[in-house]
């Protein structure tokens, strides 16, 4: 790795961290759940519009920008905290964050704020969209690419498959779907509810080019979405293995934070762990 990756991959993760920061006050505040889905999520989000998408606050309305697609939209609180970071809406808008007359509510809500493309939150429409988006740049002779970022659990649904042939049909190469795997879905372990694995092969059965990668290590996640498509003409999956909660030991690879919030002295204890 040159002197100038390591360095950006050091600045994303300090970014991060200040990003888990973020999403624990908000949760704190708003008491709502899903803490552990965004403190996930959030490395990969910071990757993208840190150092991969060609999407900034200035180009929001750009027909040619890349876009994100949070299909796991539970999962809102990280989506707006990397957003405010990155200049789309003014931070103190943070503390809006799912409570009464706030203006983010707790499922990622299109035009609420500038920067979310879609609203989600009921699972399975994600890659759909996406695809959709992705079809329409083709016609449009125009690069912009769609990322798409689904939960294990979101995957269990039928029609994330009908979106994985369709984009494979049509060659959907500006197409990036990236699985935050975090083994983990709302009623206990993924492989316990419904199994996934083998979950690559699954996906190159579809037709879909695929990688994998530790959701957490931010060098190799920069790494491996700069280097999409990874095959042209085939849409690129990554799968991201992660650790839901990840960042505050109690709440790591533990169900009950899918819907716990926590209090004040646990919000002191994980802003230690995070400082
Ligand atoms: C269609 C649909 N069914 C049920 C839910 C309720 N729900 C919210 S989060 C969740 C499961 C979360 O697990 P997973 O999808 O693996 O995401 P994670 O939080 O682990 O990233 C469920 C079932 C939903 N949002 N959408």
């Amino acid at each position: 790795m040159t002197k100038l990756k390591a360095c950006l991959a050091g600045k994303c993760l300090s970014l991060a961290k200040q990003i888990r920061r973020e999403i624990v006050s908000m949760h704190a505040v708003s008491r709502n759940s899903h803490v552990g889905s965004s403190l996930s999520v959030a490395d990969i989000l910071v990757a993208l519009y840190f150092c991969v998408m060609k999407t900034n606050a200035n180009n929001c309305g750009d027909k040619k920008r890349d876009r994100l697609l949070l299909s796991k939209g539970h999962a809102s609180s990280a989506l707006y905290a990397v957003l405010a970071k990155r200049g789309f809406f003014p931070k103190k808008l943070l503390s809006d964050y799912c409570v009464d007359r706030g203006k983010l509510p707790g499922h990622a809500t299109i035009n609420c704020v500038p920067g979310v493309e879609v609203s989600t939150g009921s699972l399975g429409h994600g890659l759909s969209i996406g695809a959709g988006l992705a079809l329409a740049a083709k016609h449009d002779k125009n690069k912009s690419r769609v990322f798409v970022i689904l939960s294990d659990g979101e995957c269990q649904e039928g029609s994330v498959w009908e979106a994985a042939m369709f984009a494979s049909q049509h060659k959907l190469d500006n197409l990036i779907s990236v699985i935050d795997y975090n083994k983990l879905q709302g009623f206990g372990k993924t492989k316990d509810v419904v199994g996934l694995e083998p979950f690559g092969k699954k996906w190159a059965a579809f037709g879909w080019q695929v990688k994998e990668v530790d959701g957490h290590d931010m060098a190799k996640i920069i790494k491996i979405l700069e280097s999409v498509p990874f095959v042209v003409k085939k849409p690129s999956v990554i799968i991201a293995h992660t650790v839901k909660g990840k960042g505050v030991s109690f709440m790591e690879d533990s169900l009950a934070w899918h819907y716990k919030s926590p209090g004040p002295d646990e919000l002191k204890i994980a802003l230690r762990e995070l400082a």
